[in-house]
């Protein structure tokens, strides 16, 4: 068991893509427990592995309030989605302190393997849609940011920019 650290807005390491699991081994299970604990720890309700630095297509998430109702998905396709668009306010663990409306589909389906490997499929609405879609987002390198207006966005790179040089003098 290990906790990660998650890479921070604007690392241009969230861009990168990630790849295909290629088998889910004994390295992805570990990979998946530790992106467990990083999660449940922050906490959080989602993360995706391109936030902890590793470029291979493995999402957690766990909605409950629990956290005892994790989800894994491995190489998540969206087979279907709804044309009908929701709002929601979203953060996430790599934008701390940042949270805005983005539109998404209200519905989708998705094709994944889970912690054991084996295929699943599920029809996913509500936050579990939302979660879905910004972790998918993640494995194609992008930040839930990117999809604000150019104005927030350098509204967004300001606050953090400020934020950083803040945290710099407070331990100084
Ligand atoms: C993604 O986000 C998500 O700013 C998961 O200071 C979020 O777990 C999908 C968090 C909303 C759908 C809707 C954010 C924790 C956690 C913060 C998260 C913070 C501390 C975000
Ligand atoms: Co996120």
């Amino acid at each position: 068991m290990a906790l990660l650290n998650i890479l921070h807005f604007p690392d241009p390491r969230l861009h990168k893509v990630a790849k295909p699991v290629q088998a889910v081994d004994a390295r992805i299970k570990q990979l998946v427990s530790d992106m467990a604990q990083t999660m449940y720890d922050a906490p959080g309700i989602g993360l995706a592995a391109t936030q902890v630095d590793v470029h291979e297509r493995v999402i957690v998430i766990d909605l409950s309030d629990e956290q005892n109702e994790l989800r894994v998905l491995i190489n998540p396709e969206i087979v279907w989605a709804s044309d009908e668009i929701q709002t929601y306010e979203e953060g996430c663990l790599s934008v701390p302190g940042v949270y805005d409306e983005v539109k998404r589909a209200s519905e989708i389906k998705v094709q994944f393997l889970d912690q054991n490997g084996a295929a699943q499929t599920i029809e996913a609405d509500g936050l579990l849609s939302v979660c879905i879609q910004h972790e998918i987002d993640h494995l194609n390198g992008k930040v839930f940011v990117e999809r604000l207006s150019s104005l927030k966005q350098s509204r967004i790179r300001t606050k953090i920019a400020k934020q950083k040089r803040e945290q710099a003098t407070a331990v100084s």
